[in-house]
Protein backbone atom coordinates (compact mmCIF):
# COMPACT_ATOMS: atom_id res chain seq x y z
CA UNK A 1 0.00 0.00 0.00
CA UNK A 2 1.26 3.67 -0.77
CA UNK A 3 0.36 5.71 1.74
CA UNK A 4 2.22 8.81 1.00
CA UNK A 5 0.10 8.08 -2.59
CA UNK A 6 -2.89 7.87 -0.79
CA UNK A 7 -2.26 10.63 1.69
CA UNK A 8 -1.18 12.94 -0.97
CA UNK A 9 -3.76 12.81 -3.46
CA UNK A 10 -6.15 13.03 -1.10
CA UNK A 11 -5.15 16.13 0.47
CA UNK A 12 -4.87 17.30 -3.25
CA UNK A 13 -7.81 16.61 -4.79
CA UNK A 14 -10.23 14.83 -2.18
CA UNK A 15 -9.52 17.04 0.82
CA UNK A 16 -12.53 16.57 3.61
CA UNK A 17 -13.81 20.15 3.54
CA UNK A 18 -17.19 18.78 5.15
CA UNK A 19 -18.59 20.74 7.66
CA UNK A 20 -21.21 18.33 8.24
CA UNK A 21 -21.10 14.63 9.80
CA UNK A 22 -22.90 12.39 7.37
CA UNK A 23 -23.16 8.71 8.40
CA UNK A 24 -23.26 5.25 6.66
CA UNK A 25 -27.21 5.04 6.98
CA UNK A 26 -29.67 2.97 6.18
CA UNK A 27 -28.46 3.07 2.29
CA UNK A 28 -24.63 3.63 2.82
CA UNK A 29 -23.44 7.44 2.59
CA UNK A 30 -26.03 10.06 0.92
CA UNK A 31 -26.35 14.12 0.91
CA UNK A 32 -25.88 16.74 -1.76
CA UNK A 33 -23.51 15.28 -4.52
CA UNK A 34 -20.78 18.04 -4.28
CA UNK A 35 -20.24 16.94 -0.57
CA UNK A 36 -19.30 13.06 -1.45
CA UNK A 37 -15.82 13.70 -3.40
CA UNK A 38 -13.55 12.32 -0.74
CA UNK A 39 -16.11 9.85 0.43
CA UNK A 40 -16.18 8.28 -2.82
CA UNK A 41 -12.33 7.95 -2.94
CA UNK A 42 -11.97 7.24 1.02
CA UNK A 43 -14.96 4.26 0.09
CA UNK A 44 -12.73 2.87 -3.12
CA UNK A 45 -10.07 2.82 -0.59
CA UNK A 46 -12.18 0.76 2.09
CA UNK A 47 -13.97 -1.67 -0.97
CA UNK A 48 -10.36 -2.45 -1.77
CA UNK A 49 -9.30 -2.94 1.59
CA UNK A 50 -12.64 -5.21 2.91
CA UNK A 51 -11.97 -7.23 -0.79
CA UNK A 52 -8.36 -8.08 0.62
CA UNK A 53 -9.84 -9.17 3.90
CA UNK A 54 -12.48 -11.23 2.34
CA UNK A 55 -10.38 -12.13 -0.27
CA UNK A 56 -13.08 -11.95 -3.09
CA UNK A 57 -14.97 -8.73 -4.88
CA UNK A 58 -16.23 -6.35 -3.40
CA UNK A 59 -19.33 -4.06 -4.80
CA UNK A 60 -19.53 -0.29 -4.86
CA UNK A 61 -22.56 1.14 -5.84
CA UNK A 62 -22.74 5.06 -6.86
CA UNK A 63 -26.71 5.68 -6.31
CA UNK A 64 -28.67 7.97 -4.10
CA UNK A 65 -32.13 5.85 -5.28
CA UNK A 66 -35.40 7.34 -4.81
CA UNK A 67 -33.65 10.97 -4.09
CA UNK A 68 -33.77 13.62 -5.52
CA UNK A 69 -31.14 14.24 -8.95
CA UNK A 70 -28.93 16.75 -6.77
CA UNK A 71 -28.07 14.17 -4.44
CA UNK A 72 -26.04 11.23 -4.58
CA UNK A 73 -24.77 7.99 -2.58
CA UNK A 74 -22.20 4.80 -2.73
CA UNK A 75 -23.32 1.87 -0.57
CA UNK A 76 -20.60 -1.00 -0.87
CA UNK A 77 -21.90 -4.60 -1.53
CA UNK A 78 -20.07 -7.94 0.61
CA UNK A 79 -19.09 -10.56 -1.36
CA UNK A 80 -22.15 -13.07 -1.15
CA UNK A 81 -24.09 -9.40 -2.63
CA UNK A 82 -25.29 -8.80 0.76
CA UNK A 83 -25.17 -5.30 2.50
CA UNK A 84 -21.94 -4.22 4.17
CA UNK A 85 -21.52 -6.41 7.27
CA UNK A 86 -22.67 -3.71 10.63
CA UNK A 87 -19.06 -3.76 12.01
CA UNK A 88 -17.25 -2.60 8.86
CA UNK A 89 -20.07 0.28 8.09
CA UNK A 90 -18.23 1.69 11.79
CA UNK A 91 -15.07 1.46 10.12
CA UNK A 92 -16.79 3.33 6.84
CA UNK A 93 -17.70 6.28 9.28
CA UNK A 94 -14.76 6.41 11.34
CA UNK A 95 -12.59 6.95 7.89
CA UNK A 96 -15.20 9.46 6.37
CA UNK A 97 -15.07 11.73 9.46
CA UNK A 98 -11.37 11.53 9.46
CA UNK A 99 -9.75 15.05 9.14
CA UNK A 100 -7.33 14.56 6.14
CA UNK A 101 -4.45 14.29 8.99
CA UNK A 102 -6.27 11.17 10.18
CA UNK A 103 -6.79 9.36 7.15
CA UNK A 104 -3.58 7.15 7.43
CA UNK A 105 -3.87 7.06 10.69
CA UNK A 106 -7.64 5.68 10.70
CA UNK A 107 -6.05 2.68 7.35
CA UNK A 108 -3.34 1.44 8.70
CA UNK A 109 -5.56 0.89 12.59
CA UNK A 110 -7.82 -0.90 10.51
CA UNK A 111 -5.41 -3.05 8.23
CA UNK A 112 -3.68 -3.81 11.74
CA UNK A 113 -6.99 -4.61 13.34
CA UNK A 114 -7.96 -6.96 10.69
CA UNK A 115 -4.99 -8.74 10.01
CA UNK A 116 -5.27 -7.46 6.27
CA UNK A 117 -2.22 -8.54 3.80
CA UNK A 118 -1.68 -5.03 1.82
CA UNK A 119 -0.25 -7.17 -1.09
CA UNK A 120 -3.07 -9.34 -1.54
CA UNK A 121 -5.54 -8.91 -4.68
CA UNK A 122 -8.24 -7.03 -4.59
CA UNK A 123 -11.32 -6.59 -6.77
CA UNK A 124 -13.67 -3.75 -6.78
CA UNK A 125 -17.26 -3.78 -9.12
CA UNK A 126 -17.94 -0.36 -10.08
CA UNK A 127 -21.55 0.73 -11.23
CA UNK A 128 -23.69 3.62 -10.74
CA UNK A 129 -27.22 5.45 -11.61
CA UNK A 130 -28.17 8.05 -14.11
CA UNK A 131 -27.19 10.82 -12.36
CA UNK A 132 -24.98 13.16 -13.44
CA UNK A 133 -22.72 13.91 -10.57
CA UNK A 134 -22.05 10.03 -11.14
CA UNK A 135 -19.01 10.28 -13.19
CA UNK A 136 -17.07 12.90 -11.01
CA UNK A 137 -17.70 10.49 -8.49
CA UNK A 138 -17.03 7.42 -9.95
CA UNK A 139 -13.47 8.68 -10.98
CA UNK A 140 -12.91 9.26 -7.23
CA UNK A 141 -13.83 6.11 -6.29
CA UNK A 142 -11.26 4.47 -8.90
CA UNK A 143 -8.78 7.00 -7.38
CA UNK A 144 -9.61 5.70 -4.05
CA UNK A 145 -9.17 1.63 -5.49
CA UNK A 146 -6.04 2.27 -7.32
CA UNK A 147 -3.88 4.17 -4.99
CA UNK A 148 -4.89 1.27 -2.42
CA UNK A 149 -3.78 -1.47 -5.41
CA UNK A 150 -6.87 -3.04 -6.08
CA UNK A 151 -8.74 -4.04 -9.44
CA UNK A 152 -11.49 -2.04 -11.02
CA UNK A 153 -14.34 -3.47 -12.83
CA UNK A 154 -16.67 -0.85 -13.99
CA UNK A 155 -19.38 -1.98 -15.08
CA UNK A 156 -21.01 1.60 -16.13
CA UNK A 157 -24.22 2.84 -16.15
CA UNK A 158 -26.73 -0.23 -14.06
CA UNK A 159 -29.30 -0.66 -11.39
CA UNK A 160 -28.56 -1.58 -7.92
CA UNK A 161 -30.07 -5.27 -8.14
CA UNK A 162 -28.04 -5.60 -11.39
CA UNK A 163 -24.11 -4.97 -9.28
CA UNK A 164 -25.43 -7.00 -6.27
CA UNK A 165 -26.34 -9.87 -9.09
CA UNK A 166 -22.30 -9.51 -10.49
CA UNK A 167 -20.70 -9.48 -7.33
CA UNK A 168 -22.46 -12.97 -6.37
CA UNK A 169 -21.35 -14.49 -10.16
CA UNK A 170 -18.06 -13.54 -9.85
CA UNK A 171 -17.63 -14.42 -6.55
CA UNK A 172 -19.46 -17.50 -7.33
CA UNK A 173 -17.32 -18.21 -10.08
CA UNK A 174 -20.41 -18.15 -12.41
CA UNK A 175 -22.17 -20.63 -10.28
CA UNK A 176 -25.13 -18.45 -9.70
CA UNK A 177 -25.31 -16.58 -13.82
CA UNK A 178 -22.93 -15.26 -16.32
CA UNK A 179 -21.30 -12.14 -14.71
CA UNK A 180 -22.49 -9.38 -17.33
CA UNK A 181 -25.48 -7.32 -17.97
CA UNK A 182 -26.53 -10.10 -20.54
CA UNK A 183 -26.26 -12.68 -18.59
CA UNK A 184 -28.57 -11.26 -15.50
CA UNK A 185 -31.32 -10.62 -18.42
CA UNK A 186 -30.89 -14.01 -19.95
CA UNK A 187 -31.19 -15.65 -17.09
CA UNK A 188 -34.02 -13.98 -15.42
CA UNK A 189 -36.05 -14.11 -18.75
CA UNK A 190 -35.21 -17.99 -19.38
CA UNK A 191 -36.52 -18.34 -16.42
CA UNK A 192 -39.44 -16.15 -16.91
CA UNK A 193 -40.22 -17.76 -20.09
CA UNK A 194 -39.73 -21.47 -19.03
CA UNK A 195 -43.25 -20.79 -16.95
CA UNK A 196 -45.08 -19.04 -19.54
CA UNK A 197 -47.34 -22.29 -21.38
CA UNK A 198 -49.63 -21.57 -24.39
CA UNK A 199 -52.89 -22.02 -22.22
CA UNK A 200 -55.41 -18.78 -23.03
CA UNK A 201 -56.10 -16.45 -20.49
CA UNK A 202 -59.65 -14.67 -19.98
CA UNK A 203 -58.18 -12.08 -16.67
CA UNK A 204 -54.33 -11.78 -17.19
CA UNK A 205 -53.49 -8.34 -18.75
CA UNK A 206 -50.06 -9.20 -20.54
CA UNK A 207 -49.71 -5.05 -21.35
CA UNK A 208 -47.94 -3.55 -18.67
CA UNK A 209 -47.35 0.51 -18.10
CA UNK A 210 -44.01 0.62 -16.47
CA UNK A 211 -42.80 3.90 -14.71
CA UNK A 212 -39.39 4.46 -15.05
CA UNK A 213 -38.55 7.62 -12.83
CA UNK A 214 -36.51 8.67 -15.27
CA UNK A 215 -33.81 6.67 -14.02
CA UNK A 216 -31.82 3.68 -14.63
CA UNK A 217 -34.29 0.87 -14.59
CA UNK A 218 -35.58 2.53 -17.67
CA UNK A 219 -32.43 0.93 -19.70
CA UNK A 220 -32.57 -1.97 -17.84
CA UNK A 221 -36.54 -2.61 -18.65
CA UNK A 222 -35.71 -1.77 -22.21
CA UNK A 223 -33.74 -5.01 -22.44
CA UNK A 224 -36.45 -7.03 -21.48
CA UNK A 225 -38.86 -5.70 -23.32
CA UNK A 226 -37.01 -7.38 -26.14
CA UNK A 227 -36.50 -10.84 -24.76
CA UNK A 228 -40.25 -10.77 -23.74
CA UNK A 229 -41.91 -8.91 -26.52
CA UNK A 230 -44.07 -12.10 -27.15
CA UNK A 231 -45.29 -12.65 -23.14
CA UNK A 232 -45.34 -9.05 -22.53
CA UNK A 233 -45.61 -5.72 -23.41
CA UNK A 234 -43.80 -3.36 -21.30
CA UNK A 235 -44.96 0.15 -22.43
CA UNK A 236 -41.94 2.56 -20.69
CA UNK A 237 -43.07 6.17 -19.15
CA UNK A 238 -40.47 8.84 -17.41
CA UNK A 239 -38.22 6.58 -19.62
CA UNK A 240 -35.40 9.22 -18.61
CA UNK A 241 -36.43 11.95 -20.55
CA UNK A 242 -37.45 14.04 -18.05
CA UNK A 243 -36.40 14.73 -14.37
CA UNK A 244 -35.10 11.55 -11.97
CA UNK A 245 -37.63 10.70 -9.23
CA UNK A 246 -39.75 14.23 -9.87
CA UNK A 247 -43.19 13.54 -9.18
CA UNK A 248 -42.67 10.00 -10.25
CA UNK A 249 -41.22 7.01 -9.24
CA UNK A 250 -42.17 4.34 -6.82
CA UNK A 251 -41.59 6.41 -4.11
CA UNK A 252 -43.58 8.84 -5.15
CA UNK A 253 -46.28 6.41 -5.71
CA UNK A 254 -46.59 5.25 -2.65
CA UNK A 255 -46.00 8.08 -0.33
CA UNK A 256 -48.62 10.70 -1.94
CA UNK A 257 -50.32 7.87 -3.14
CA UNK A 258 -51.39 9.39 -6.60
CA UNK A 259 -50.15 8.82 -9.76
CA UNK A 260 -46.89 9.76 -11.28
CA UNK A 261 -46.56 12.36 -14.68
CA UNK A 262 -47.15 11.07 -17.44
CA UNK A 263 -49.09 7.77 -16.33
CA UNK A 264 -51.97 6.44 -17.98
CA UNK A 265 -55.33 7.78 -16.76
CA UNK A 266 -57.56 5.01 -17.99
CA UNK A 267 -59.23 2.40 -15.38
CA UNK A 268 -57.92 -0.94 -14.66
CA UNK A 269 -54.41 -0.22 -16.49
CA UNK A 270 -52.14 -2.09 -14.56
CA UNK A 271 -48.93 0.21 -14.04
CA UNK A 272 -45.84 0.06 -12.23
CA UNK A 273 -43.62 2.18 -10.28
CA UNK A 274 -39.92 1.12 -9.97
CA UNK A 275 -37.28 3.58 -8.35
CA UNK A 276 -34.50 5.65 -9.59
CA UNK A 277 -31.75 3.07 -9.19
CA UNK A 278 -34.67 0.18 -9.89
CA UNK A 279 -34.75 -1.75 -6.27
CA UNK A 280 -38.03 -0.91 -5.41
CA UNK A 281 -41.51 -1.92 -7.32
CA UNK A 282 -45.35 -0.28 -6.67
CA UNK A 283 -47.84 -1.78 -8.90
CA UNK A 284 -50.67 0.58 -9.05
CA UNK A 285 -54.16 1.19 -11.22
CA UNK A 286 -57.23 3.55 -11.21
CA UNK A 287 -60.50 2.58 -11.54
CA UNK A 288 -63.57 4.67 -12.84
CA UNK A 289 -63.90 6.96 -10.19
CA UNK A 290 -59.93 8.01 -10.85
CA UNK A 291 -59.62 6.70 -7.17
CA UNK A 292 -55.87 5.11 -7.83
CA UNK A 293 -55.07 1.63 -6.12
CA UNK A 294 -51.53 0.85 -4.63
CA UNK A 295 -50.35 -2.99 -4.72
CA UNK A 296 -47.34 -1.96 -2.54
CA UNK A 297 -44.28 -4.42 -0.94
CA UNK A 298 -46.88 -5.78 1.18
CA UNK A 299 -49.62 -6.94 -1.26
CA UNK A 300 -46.97 -8.09 -3.37
CA UNK A 301 -45.49 -10.43 -0.59
CA UNK A 302 -48.86 -11.38 0.17
CA UNK A 303 -49.47 -12.24 -3.19
CA UNK A 304 -46.12 -14.52 -3.53
CA UNK A 305 -46.79 -16.16 -0.26
CA UNK A 306 -50.30 -16.99 -1.49
CA UNK A 307 -48.30 -18.34 -4.42
CA UNK A 308 -45.70 -20.39 -2.71
CA UNK A 309 -48.64 -21.82 -0.40
CA UNK A 310 -49.90 -23.27 -3.56
CA UNK A 311 -47.49 -24.21 -5.31
CA UNK A 312 -44.70 -25.63 -2.82
CA UNK A 313 -47.54 -28.50 -1.21
CA UNK A 314 -47.33 -29.95 -5.09
CA UNK A 315 -43.86 -29.82 -5.15
CA UNK A 316 -43.99 -32.87 -2.46
CA UNK A 317 -41.01 -31.17 -0.83
CA UNK A 318 -40.87 -29.94 2.68
CA UNK A 319 -40.22 -26.47 2.88
CA UNK A 320 -40.80 -23.78 5.45
CA UNK A 321 -42.41 -20.46 4.35
CA UNK A 322 -41.73 -17.11 6.38
CA UNK A 323 -42.44 -13.72 6.01
CA UNK A 324 -40.40 -10.64 7.22
CA UNK A 325 -42.25 -6.88 7.39
CA UNK A 326 -41.53 -3.48 8.85
CA UNK A 327 -43.73 -1.37 11.00
CA UNK A 328 -44.86 -0.07 7.86
CA UNK A 329 -46.45 -2.99 7.09
CA UNK A 330 -50.41 -2.01 6.34
CA UNK A 331 -51.92 -4.00 9.49
CA UNK A 332 -54.68 -5.51 6.94
CA UNK A 333 -51.54 -7.67 5.28
CA UNK A 334 -50.25 -8.53 8.47
CA UNK A 335 -53.62 -9.97 9.17
CA UNK A 336 -53.91 -11.52 5.63
CA UNK A 337 -50.69 -13.45 5.79
CA UNK A 338 -50.89 -14.72 9.56
CA UNK A 339 -54.54 -15.55 10.19
CA UNK A 340 -55.94 -16.09 7.23
CA UNK A 341 -52.60 -17.75 5.48
CA UNK A 342 -51.33 -19.11 8.58
CA UNK A 343 -48.03 -18.41 7.94
CA UNK A 344 -45.07 -16.85 10.16
CA UNK A 345 -44.24 -13.40 10.03
CA UNK A 346 -41.06 -11.25 11.41
CA UNK A 347 -40.60 -7.85 12.34
CA UNK A 348 -37.36 -6.49 11.89
CA UNK A 349 -36.20 -2.00 11.56
CA UNK A 350 -36.44 -0.39 8.82
CA UNK A 351 -33.68 -1.10 6.05
CA UNK A 352 -32.72 -4.16 3.65
CA UNK A 353 -29.80 -5.39 5.42
CA UNK A 354 -32.06 -6.48 8.39
CA UNK A 355 -34.89 -7.95 6.42
CA UNK A 356 -32.37 -10.28 4.23
CA UNK A 357 -30.93 -11.24 7.22
CA UNK A 358 -34.33 -11.88 9.08
CA UNK A 359 -35.85 -13.92 6.20
CA UNK A 360 -32.19 -15.98 5.69
CA UNK A 361 -33.93 -18.16 8.78
CA UNK A 362 -36.60 -19.41 7.05
CA UNK A 363 -35.58 -22.13 4.60
CA UNK A 364 -37.73 -19.88 1.60
CA UNK A 365 -38.33 -16.20 3.31
CA UNK A 366 -40.30 -13.74 1.57
CA UNK A 367 -39.39 -10.02 2.39
CA UNK A 368 -40.57 -6.43 1.60
CA UNK A 369 -40.76 -3.20 2.68
CA UNK A 370 -43.96 -1.40 2.14
CA UNK A 371 -42.00 1.02 -0.11
CA UNK A 372 -41.71 -2.00 -2.69
CA UNK A 373 -37.95 -3.20 -1.81
CA UNK A 374 -37.64 -6.96 -1.35
CA UNK A 375 -37.10 -10.04 -2.49
CA UNK A 376 -36.97 -13.86 -1.88
CA UNK A 377 -34.36 -16.20 -0.38
CA UNK A 378 -33.94 -19.72 -0.49
CA UNK A 379 -31.45 -21.92 1.86
CA UNK A 380 -28.91 -23.44 -0.29
CA UNK A 381 -29.93 -26.38 1.34
CA UNK A 382 -33.46 -26.24 -0.17
CA UNK A 383 -32.18 -24.97 -4.07
CA UNK A 384 -30.25 -28.36 -3.97
CA UNK A 385 -32.84 -30.34 -2.59
CA UNK A 386 -35.12 -29.09 -5.59
CA UNK A 387 -32.40 -29.69 -7.90
CA UNK A 388 -32.37 -33.34 -6.74
CA UNK A 389 -35.71 -33.67 -6.67
CA UNK A 390 -35.90 -32.71 -10.66
CA UNK A 391 -33.88 -35.47 -11.64
CA UNK A 392 -35.32 -38.23 -8.63
CA UNK A 393 -36.52 -40.30 -11.33
CA UNK A 394 -39.04 -41.83 -8.69
CA UNK A 395 -41.24 -39.21 -8.00
CA UNK A 396 -44.63 -38.42 -9.68
CA UNK A 397 -44.60 -36.19 -13.25
CA UNK A 398 -47.00 -33.73 -10.97
CA UNK A 399 -44.52 -33.18 -8.84
CA UNK A 400 -41.81 -33.05 -10.52
CA UNK A 401 -43.84 -30.60 -13.10
CA UNK A 402 -43.97 -28.45 -10.13
CA UNK A 403 -40.64 -28.03 -8.45
CA UNK A 404 -39.39 -27.62 -11.83
CA UNK A 405 -41.73 -24.66 -11.88
CA UNK A 406 -40.19 -23.89 -8.28
CA UNK A 407 -36.41 -24.03 -9.70
CA UNK A 408 -37.20 -21.53 -12.42
CA UNK A 409 -39.38 -19.15 -9.88
CA UNK A 410 -35.82 -19.58 -8.05
CA UNK A 411 -33.91 -18.56 -11.20
CA UNK A 412 -36.18 -15.99 -11.57
CA UNK A 413 -35.43 -14.18 -8.43
CA UNK A 414 -31.99 -12.11 -7.67
CA UNK A 415 -31.80 -13.06 -4.53
CA UNK A 416 -29.11 -10.74 -3.66
CA UNK A 417 -31.25 -7.62 -3.07
CA UNK A 418 -34.75 -6.50 -3.75
CA UNK A 419 -35.06 -6.07 -7.41
CA UNK A 420 -37.72 -4.30 -9.68
CA UNK A 421 -37.57 -5.86 -12.60
CA UNK A 422 -36.98 -9.28 -10.59
CA UNK A 423 -39.96 -9.01 -8.87
CA UNK A 424 -42.02 -8.02 -11.50
CA UNK A 425 -41.38 -11.01 -13.89
CA UNK A 426 -42.52 -13.01 -10.53
CA UNK A 427 -45.17 -10.66 -9.90
CA UNK A 428 -46.32 -11.50 -13.78
CA UNK A 429 -45.58 -15.27 -13.52
CA UNK A 430 -48.16 -15.24 -10.70
CA UNK A 431 -50.88 -13.37 -11.77
CA UNK A 432 -50.59 -15.48 -15.18
CA UNK A 433 -51.01 -18.60 -13.74
CA UNK A 434 -53.63 -17.28 -11.67
CA UNK A 435 -55.37 -15.75 -14.99
CA UNK A 436 -56.10 -12.91 -12.21
CA UNK A 437 -56.24 -9.12 -13.53
CA UNK A 438 -54.61 -6.31 -11.24
CA UNK A 439 -57.77 -6.07 -9.62
CA UNK A 440 -58.27 -9.10 -8.74
CA UNK A 441 -54.31 -9.35 -7.39
CA UNK A 442 -55.82 -5.96 -5.40
CA UNK A 443 -58.62 -7.90 -3.72
CA UNK A 444 -56.76 -10.07 -1.94
CA UNK A 445 -57.16 -8.04 0.99
CA UNK A 446 -58.25 -4.36 1.36
CA UNK A 447 -55.44 -2.11 3.19
CA UNK A 448 -56.07 0.19 6.07
CA UNK A 449 -55.65 3.88 5.03
CA UNK A 450 -52.53 5.03 6.29
CA UNK A 451 -50.39 8.24 5.88
CA UNK A 452 -46.72 9.22 5.89
CA UNK A 453 -45.70 12.56 7.18
CA UNK A 454 -41.92 13.72 7.63
CA UNK A 455 -41.21 16.29 10.53
CA UNK A 456 -37.81 18.48 10.59
CA UNK A 457 -36.30 18.89 14.10
CA UNK A 458 -32.88 20.25 15.39
CA UNK A 459 -31.57 16.50 15.86
CA UNK A 460 -33.35 13.65 14.55
CA UNK A 461 -30.74 12.02 16.84
CA UNK A 462 -31.90 12.05 20.15
CA UNK A 463 -34.97 9.98 18.83
CA UNK A 464 -34.48 6.65 19.98
CA UNK A 465 -36.86 3.67 19.38
CA UNK A 466 -37.02 -0.10 20.18
CA UNK A 467 -39.52 -3.14 19.24
CA UNK A 468 -38.69 -2.83 15.36
CA UNK A 469 -38.91 0.52 15.18
CA UNK A 470 -42.43 0.69 16.75
CA UNK A 471 -41.40 1.94 20.53
CA UNK A 472 -40.45 5.37 20.67
CA UNK A 473 -37.60 5.51 24.00
CA UNK A 474 -36.79 9.09 23.64
CA UNK A 475 -37.34 11.74 23.58
CA UNK A 476 -38.98 10.70 27.23
CA UNK A 477 -42.99 11.29 26.95
CA UNK A 478 -43.13 11.11 22.93
CA UNK A 479 -44.37 7.19 23.25
CA UNK A 480 -47.15 7.68 26.04
CA UNK A 481 -48.27 10.76 23.57
CA UNK A 482 -48.34 8.88 20.96
CA UNK A 483 -49.90 5.70 22.34
CA UNK A 484 -53.24 8.01 23.73
CA UNK A 485 -53.86 9.97 20.50
CA UNK A 486 -53.73 6.31 19.08
CA UNK A 487 -56.18 4.80 21.07
CA UNK A 488 -58.59 7.07 20.43
CA UNK A 489 -59.24 5.40 16.50
CA UNK A 490 -60.59 2.72 15.93
CA UNK A 491 -58.04 -0.04 14.41
CA UNK A 492 -55.46 2.38 15.33
CA UNK A 493 -51.55 2.37 14.85
CA UNK A 494 -48.97 5.49 14.83
CA UNK A 495 -44.87 5.22 15.33
CA UNK A 496 -42.44 7.66 14.42
CA UNK A 497 -38.79 7.13 13.72
CA UNK A 498 -35.39 9.28 12.60
CA UNK A 499 -35.15 8.70 9.08
CA UNK A 500 -31.41 7.07 8.05
CA UNK A 501 -31.74 8.79 4.68
CA UNK A 502 -33.00 12.02 4.87
CA UNK A 503 -32.26 14.62 7.87
CA UNK A 504 -36.60 14.23 8.92
CA UNK A 505 -38.28 12.18 11.13
CA UNK A 506 -40.66 9.86 9.41
CA UNK A 507 -43.83 9.46 11.03
CA UNK A 508 -46.52 6.78 10.03
CA UNK A 509 -50.21 6.53 11.23
CA UNK A 510 -53.03 3.90 10.02
CA UNK A 511 -56.47 2.97 10.91
CA UNK A 512 -59.72 2.32 9.69
CA UNK A 513 -60.57 5.83 8.00
CA UNK A 514 -59.23 7.34 5.10
CA UNK A 515 -60.15 10.34 6.32
CA UNK A 516 -59.46 10.23 9.87
CA UNK A 517 -56.30 8.80 9.26
CA UNK A 518 -54.75 12.57 7.77
CA UNK A 519 -55.66 13.78 11.58
CA UNK A 520 -53.89 10.91 13.47
CA UNK A 521 -50.63 11.58 11.30
CA UNK A 522 -50.75 15.36 11.86
CA UNK A 523 -51.37 15.24 15.77
CA UNK A 524 -48.91 12.53 15.71
CA UNK A 525 -46.51 15.07 13.91
CA UNK A 526 -47.57 17.53 16.19
CA UNK A 527 -46.76 15.89 19.20
CA UNK A 528 -42.98 14.99 17.77
CA UNK A 529 -42.48 18.84 16.31
CA UNK A 530 -43.76 19.81 19.83
CA UNK A 531 -41.32 17.13 21.93
CA UNK A 532 -38.08 16.45 19.72
CA UNK A 533 -37.53 19.96 18.95
CA UNK A 534 -39.33 20.54 15.63
CA UNK A 535 -38.21 23.67 13.73
CA UNK A 536 -40.17 25.51 11.12
CA UNK A 537 -44.00 25.54 10.82
CA UNK A 538 -45.80 23.43 13.76
CA UNK A 539 -47.88 20.28 11.25
CA UNK A 540 -51.53 21.81 11.13
CA UNK A 541 -54.19 19.27 12.19
CA UNK A 542 -56.84 19.09 9.26
CA UNK A 543 -60.39 19.66 10.71
CA UNK A 544 -61.80 16.59 9.62
P1 LIG B 1 -35.38 5.80 5.71
O1 LIG B 1 -35.07 7.12 5.10
O2 LIG B 1 -34.40 5.33 6.76
O3 LIG B 1 -36.80 5.73 6.15
C1 LIG B 1 -35.83 4.76 3.30
C2 LIG B 1 -36.95 3.78 3.31
C3 LIG B 1 -36.42 2.41 3.65
C4 LIG B 1 -35.28 1.99 2.74
C5 LIG B 1 -34.25 3.13 2.63
C6 LIG B 1 -33.18 2.87 1.60
C7 LIG B 1 -39.28 4.16 3.98
C8 LIG B 1 -40.22 4.53 5.06
N1 LIG B 1 -37.98 4.13 4.29
O4 LIG B 1 -35.23 4.72 4.57
O5 LIG B 1 -37.45 1.49 3.62
O6 LIG B 1 -35.78 1.63 1.48
O7 LIG B 1 -34.87 4.38 2.34
O8 LIG B 1 -33.52 3.25 0.32
O9 LIG B 1 -39.74 3.89 2.88
ZN1 LIG C 1 -33.69 2.27 -4.56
Amino acid sequence: MDYLLIDNISRKYYSNSCQHKIQYGTAGFRTRAEHLNYVLYRMGILATIRSKFCAAAIGLMITASHNEESDNGVKLVDPSGEMLEAAWENIANNLVSASDDELIHVLRETINHYNIKEDAEATVIVGRDTRKSGSMLLEAAIKGIENSKGNVRDFGIITTPQLHYLVVCINTNHQYGDPTIEGYISKLSNAFLGNRNAQEKKQYQSQLYLDAANGVGAIAARKFTEKLENSINIDIFNDGSGVLNSKCGADYVKIYQTLPLNSPTEPYFKCISIDGDADRIIYYYSDQFQKVHLLDGDKIAALIITYFKELLPLTGLSIQLGLVQTAYANGASTNYVSEILKVPISFTSTGVKYLHHEAQKFDVGVYFEANGHGTVVFKEEIVNMVHAAIKDETITEKKRKATIKFSRIIDMINQSVGDALSDMLLVETILYEKDWNVEMFDRIYTDLPNKQLKVKVKDRSIIKTENAERTCLSPIGLQQKIDSLVSLYSKGRAFIRPSGTEDIVRVYAECDDAVAVNKLAAEVALAVHQLADGIGPAPVIPNN
